[in-house]
């Protein structure tokens, strides 16, 4: 969690940030997921000006192959303060690409009829979280264009003054936190918890073992792999006493540098109650899910998980006093939460259904009920609907019946809840107005992943399509018309607040993370405060630009149910898929053009488009690599740009010349044989 102003580190960056999110979808939004919809399901555009009808178009040949009249999806929409209308292309079944043009001239994003859309978005998300790897290179192969070397592999993480240890320990690995380069225990646990709860429960959907990360085709599911990887890192933070340590950061945020330039002391904080919580349950519930795969590594989880308890138990108020605050001097997240009791009722329903422990269940039976049973969506402050939700699908002879029945019961009825907020939202989310607040996306897939439970619980087949809305709204459904999820889909977030996005000098962000979306609380950073007046209806306060950590970053947390929702919507698709290919960023910024005339004598155009501002430099080199010429471009606005290159007074041989784009020092086109003849 990156909560502070930072200076922005390139030229590229803030040449990047003048394009502002929703500037290309001039007039109203035609909101369709991006990602697009499987052959038989519903298909219903939401529109933010009325028209009569919306004609579907084929994308290639730009012929209309249907025509729907529009209805009514919500009148002062509180969410965005007007009313909009939608359009139920549901007839539509063919497979293939199409877009939406109402009869009052605006236009939708493109989307795909097939039935695999949503693999590439459960796997993309998924492989979002490797890119997140510290302490380890990301290779052009497993990362494409977003490769880089090795991260805070140092084993020089001292502990804070205030910390109950001195020295220095190695705590290499896990993931990046969010947009900024920290590791907190709190945020590791409910993200590792989400995807092993997807994992427990939907096997058969996760089992893809080819989504082109080191660990691919070893024979255990991909999710295992990832979140294994975030595990060992955790374990690297519990002390003797069995207590587990805050987070591993600098005092504050980096700069916008690439994590292997990101140098300088880092610490780890004090122990606390809600991290050893944390822990202890995702160490439980690991060690069940990896008991088949790797018995040595399960075993080691559940005696860490067993450790953590016994400090808890030893431990029974909240520690520190009053719950984990920033020492003077450090500003990085602090995961403020001051009630543990949710975290030791998630660790003690994990250990129970990992060990059978019988103070653990005696100690989960004592306490579900109070305060309620499922009170609130999961967040990282609080995961009580986890505890409940994993004693509800546990197995274990001896477990309470009577519990599980009052949970199911619970869960159905919030589920209902949720079901009547998604019926009166305009955009069909699952969300109350007063819950748009920071990384709100991540709550509408939280309440999807809920819908899941509850329908597989026994709850009405409209739980699922209610959770399947939510998805579309992330992927486009919303006033927005934007995609949140970086690299799916044609107006995607380009600009997340994210450090390796906004400095590795490749166009594209990283793609398969999801942004934190619309955030009420305007104030909570700079560009938000400046951009949306207040008074702003609570979903349209977002603005996709690097600036915005407050609506724009991206986190571990968030993208853990993503992969859950878009993985359980994947479905069987992901087990006989191709494997995952290697990602390439550059067809979707820049396409440099064959030079005219070529072959040439003296001086050739060169032609190149883009489809976002960049700040260039044109580089030509021989064909043993040597540079030839290097000229500046400068800051280009998206469109069809050309250029002289004059040999006149280079006094070259004939033969071939290499032409390129570079942008931040490298390079980001494609490149071109010239062929110069004198
Ligand atoms: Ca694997
Ligand atoms: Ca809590
Ligand atoms: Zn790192």
């Amino acid at each position: 969690m990156s909560v502070c102003m930072r200076k922005r580190s390139s030229l590229l960056a803030a040449a990047m940030l003048c394009v502002v999110a929703g500037e290309s979808l001039a007039g109203g939004v035609v909101g369709v997921n991006q990602a697009g919809y499987a052959r038989l399901a519903p298909k219903v555009a939401i529109l933010s000006q009325h028209a009569d009808s919306v004609f579907v178009l084929a994308a290639q040949t730009r012929t209309v192959v249907l025509r729907v009249a529009t209805g009514v999806a919500g009148l002062g929409d509180p969410a965005t303060g007007i009313d909009l209308y939608s359009a139920d292309c549901s007839s539509l079944v063919q497979p293939g690409t199409y877009y939406l043009k109402t009869s009052g001239g605006d236009s939708s994003a493109a989307f795909t009829v097939s039935d695999s859309v949503y693999l590439p978005v459960f796997r993309a998300a998924l492989k979002g979280f490797y890119y997140q790897r510290c302490g380890m290179s990301l290779s052009p192969l497993h990362a494409g264009d977003w490769w880089h070397l090795a991260c805070h592999t140092t084993t020089d993480a001292a502990f804070h003054a205030t910390a109950e240890s001195t020295g220095t320990i190695a705590s290499v690995g896990g993931w990046h936190d969010a947009g900024d380069y920290g590791k907190y225990i709190v945020n590791a646990g409910i993200s590792v918890g989400t995807l092993l709860l997807a994992y427990e429960y939907f096997p058969g959907r996760f089992q893809a073992d080819n989504l082109l990360i080191p660990e691919s085709g070893n024979g255990i599911p991909d999710i295992l792999d990832e979140a294994r990887y975030e595990l060992k890192w955790m374990q690297t933070m519990q002390a003797a006493s069995g207590g587990v340590f805050f987070k591993i950061t600098k005092p504050q945020f980096e700069s916008f540098v690439m994590p292997q330039n990101d140098s300088g002391q880092r610490y780890i904080y004090r122990l606390s109650s809600t991290a050893t919580g944390d822990f202890a349950a995702v160490m439980a519930r690991a060690a069940r899910v990896y008991h088949s795969y790797d018995s040595l590594f399960a075993s080691s989880c559940l005696s860490a998980a067993q450790r953590a308890w016994a400090y808890l138990l030893a431990h029974p108020a909240i520690v520190p006093a009053g719950g984990f605050t920033n020492p003077a001097g450090t500003a990085t997240g602090e995961y403020g939460d001051g009630n543990d009791g949710d975290e030791r009722l998630w660790a003690a329903a994990e250990l129970y259904l990992a060990s059978g422990d019988s103070g653990a269940h005696q100690y989960f039976l004592t306490s579900y009920q109070s305060p309620g049973i499922i009170t609130g969506t999961m967040t990282w402050a609080d995961v009580r609907a986890l505890a409940q939700c994993a004693y509800l699908r546990g197995s274990r002879s001896g477990i309470n019946t009577t519990a599980q029945d009052r949970i199911r019961q619970s869960l159905l009825s919030y589920c209902t809840s949720l079901s009547r907020l998604r019926d009166e939202s305009g955009f069909r989310a699952a969300i109350r107005t007063t819950d748009y607040n920071w990384g709100s996306n991540s709550q509408i897939l939280n309440n999807a992943l809920l819908l899941i439970l509850g329908r597989t619980e026994g709850g009405p087949e409209g739980f699922a399509q209610a959770a399947l809305d939510q998805l579309h709204y992330v992927l486009g459904v919303n006033i927005h018309g934007i995609s949140f999820v970086t690299g799916t889909g044609a107006f995607a977030t380009r600009f997340p607040h994210h450090r390796p996005s906004g400095s590795d000098g490749i166009v594209a962000p990283v793609p398969g993370l999801l942004a934190g979306g619309p955030n009420r609380n305007v104030s909570q950073d700079p560009v938000l405060a400046a951009r949306i007046p207040a008074g702003t209806p609570p979903a349209r306060c977002y603005v996709d630009d690097q600036g915005s950590y407050a609506s724009n970053e991206i986190a571990i947390n968030w993208n853990a149910p993503l992969v859950a929702v878009a993985g359980y919507f994947a479905a069987e698709q992901s087990l006989t898929a191709a494997p995952m290919q290697r990602p390439d960023a550059l067809p979707y910024a820049i396409r440099l053009w064959q030079n005219y005339p070529n072959p040439f004598n003296g001086s050739t155009i060169i032609s190149f488009t883009l489809s976002q501002t960049m700040d260039l430099e044109l580089r030509i080199v021989d064909l043993l690599g040597r540079p030839i010429t290097t000229s500046p471009l400068g800051v280009l606005p998206p469109g069809r740009h050309q250029t002289r290159w004059d040999t006149g007074r280079l006094g070259l041989s004939s033969g071939y010349y290499v032409c390129s784009l570079a942008s931040g020092g490298r390079r980001v086109s494609d490149v071109r044989s010239l062929l110069l003849i004198r």
